[in-house]
């Protein structure tokens, strides 16, 4: 298995769609977005539907039963207006999220997994999540695995770096390798922060933003707790995430 990374989606090579394209892709969106859907699925939703287009999420939304769906979203950190939830792990609790379809759109994760949709296998991660993603691919064996962070429109973040080393670090454990000088300074990244994830997600500068928005905390702990979920969000059909145990 060789593992590389690409630091956001627009970094994610054309290729993708080739022969030379990755057989797995992992989408990481440390602050907030994909520790949203671990614990969203992990607490019983039916499945996290993502849209990088709200036109397009409100059309899909309108289609499905309203006692079944949850509007989730946010743009700039805040929740967006007419929605149920914002963007939050600390939200998505069992009596809210429990047999709905969560239909998602964030500002910048959403974007990676439309990035990655055409990709035969594609999951999610997470800190809380990573142990259980990694062992998936460990059993899957997939040749060509790309990691896929979200960034901040369009530029680097420091949290999604530090989750693709998390992951890293448990593959090269189990032999994989490394393919491209972004997986390394990840990997070099997560050795630095590894005893203390948190601190690291509150320095970063997203981490800051959502600080500069209130009191952000327990977003923070569940943002960064490390091999909590053995649910690996797993693409069911484009755009559709559902609960696999890993
Ligand atoms: O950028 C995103 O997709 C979000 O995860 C951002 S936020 O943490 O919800 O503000």
């Amino acid at each position: 298995m060789k593992v590389s990374y690409f630091h956001v989606a627009g970094d994610v090579p054309d290729t993708i769609k080739g022969p030379d394209g990755p057989d797995a892709a992992v989408v990481i969106d440390v602050l907030r977005a994909t520790t949203t859907i671990a614990w969203a699925l992990h607490n019983g939703a039916e499945a996290v539907q993502t849209f990088a287009d709200l036109d397009e999420l409100r059309a899909e939304a309108n289609a499905w039963p309203e006692a079944k769906r949850l509007l989730v979203g946010e743009r700039g950190g805040s929740k967006l207006d007419g929605f149920d939830l914002g963007n939050s792990p600390v939200s998505v609790v069992p009596e809210t999220v429990q047999g709905k379809r969560l239909f998602m759109s964030t500002t910048n994760g959403t974007r990676s997994l439309h990035r990655v949709r055409e990709v035969a296998c594609v999951l999610t991660v997470a800190l809380p999540n990573r142990e259980a993603v990694a062992q998936r691919l460990i059993r899957d064996q997939p040749e060509q695995v790309w990691m896929v962070g979200s960034g901040w429109e369009g530029t680097y973040s420091l949290e999604d770096s530090l989750a693709a080393g998390a992951l890293a670090d448990s593959l090269l454990a189990a032999g994989a390798t490394v393919a491209n000088d972004e997986m390394q300074a990840a990997i070099a990244l997560w050795s630095q922060w590894k005893d203390n994830p948190e601190a690291c997600l509150r320095i970063a500068s997203h981490g800051q933003r959502l600080i500069g928005l209130g009191n952000h905390d327990a977003d923070f702990q569940r943002c960064s707790g490390l091999d909590q979920l053995s649910v690996v969000p797993t693409q069911a059909e484009p755009g559709v995430l559902r609960a696999v145990s890993g």
